[in-house]
C-alpha cells in the first residue's frame, strides 16, 4: 500500500487523526493536492459509499468517514484554491432542501474558487427561494445545485421554476450535479447544464459564461 492508499484506508476506518497526519505528510513531500484528493480521499470515500450501499457498514461509520474526509479536505483546500486572481463571476452554490450531503458540493466550491470564481456557499438544506433571492441580490451569473438523494433531486426543479419567474430572460444560469443525477434529468427540469464531477462543473461554468 502506498502513502496515498494509506490516506484512503484511514478514511475508510474513520480515523481523522491519521488522515490529517498522512495528508500533511503527503503535502510536505510535494505530492500535488489534486492527486492526494483523487487517489487518497476520494478513493477512500468511494469504498465507503459502496460498502454503505451494500449494508456492510452503517451510518455511524459513514459519519466518521465524512469527518475524516473533512480533515483531509481542510488541508488540501488552500492548495487547490489559487489566490488573488480577479473574479470571473459569482456562483451561488448549495445542497438542495432536505439534503445534508455537502462533501461533493464543497469540492465543487473549492474547484470553482481555484478557477477564479467567487462562490457564495449557502450550505445544505437550502430552500428554492434562498437560492433565487441570493443570486439576484449578489448579481450572480450561475446557481449551482447539488443533491445526493433521489428524494431531494425534485427540489432542483423548484429552483429552476422560481428562477425563471424572477429572471425570465435567463440571465442567471442553473447547473446541477450529484451522484443520482443524469444529463437527461437536468434537461427534464430545464437546467442549463449538468456535470458529474467537480472539475466538469468548472468547465461547464466557463462555457456557459463564455456563451452568455
Ligand atoms: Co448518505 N447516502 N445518507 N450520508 N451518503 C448516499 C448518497 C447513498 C447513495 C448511500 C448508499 O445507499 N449507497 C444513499 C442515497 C440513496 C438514494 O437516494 N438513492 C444515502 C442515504 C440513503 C443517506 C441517508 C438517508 C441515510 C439514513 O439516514 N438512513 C441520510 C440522508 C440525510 C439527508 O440528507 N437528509 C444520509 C446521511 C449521510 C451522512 C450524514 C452520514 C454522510 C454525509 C456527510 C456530509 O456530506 N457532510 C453521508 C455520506 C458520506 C454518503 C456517501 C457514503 C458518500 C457521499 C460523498 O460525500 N461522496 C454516499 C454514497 C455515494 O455517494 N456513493 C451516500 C464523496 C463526494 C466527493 O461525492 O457527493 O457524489 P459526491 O460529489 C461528486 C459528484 O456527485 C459531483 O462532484 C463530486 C465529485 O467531483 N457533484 C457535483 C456533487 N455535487 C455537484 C454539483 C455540481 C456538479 C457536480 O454542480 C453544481
Amino acid at each position: 500500500m502506498d502513502d496515498l492508499e494509506r490516506i484512503g484506508e484511514s478514511l475508510q476506518r474513520g480515523d481523522h487523526h491519521a488522515v490529517a497526519e498522512l495528508t500533511a505528510a503527503a503535502i510536505a513531500a510535494g505530492v500535488p493536492a489534486i492527486e492526494i484528493l483523487e487517489r487518497g480521499l476520494l478513493a477512500g470515500m468511494d469504498v465507503v459509499g459502496r460498502r454503505f450501499g451494500a449494508h456492510e457498514i452503517f451510518l455511524p461509520e459513514v459519519l466518521l468517514a465524512a469527518r475524516a474526509m473533512k480533515a483531509g479536505m481542510d488541508l488540501v483546500k488552500p492548495r487547490l484554491v489559487s489566490g488573488a486572481a480577479p473574479s470571473r463571476g459569482t456562483v451561488v452554490l448549495g445542497t438542495v432542501k432536505g439534503d445534508v450531503h455537502d462533501i461533493g458540493k464543497n469540492l465543487v466550491g473549492i474547484m470553482l474558487e481555484g478557477a477564479g470564481y467567487e462562490v457564495v456557499d449557502l450550505g445544505t438544506g437550502v430552500a428554492a427561494d434562498a437560492f433565487v433571492e441570493t443570486a439576484i441580490a449578489r448579481e450572480a451569473s450561475v446557481i449551482g445545485l447539488s443533491a445526493l438523494l433521489t428524494t431531494t433531486m425534485g427540489g432542483m426543479r423548484e429552483v429552476v421554476d422560481r428562477l425563471r419567474e424572477r429572471d425570465p430572460e435567463r440571465r442567471i444560469k442553473v447547473i446541477v450535479g450529484g451522484a443520482p443525477l443524469t444529463q437527461a434529468f437536468a434537461d427534464s427540469i430545464g437546467a442549463d447544464g449538468y456535470s458529474w464531477d467537480a472539475a466538469g462543473a468548472v468547465e461547464l461554468v466557463r462555457r456557459l459564461l463564455e456563451a452568455a
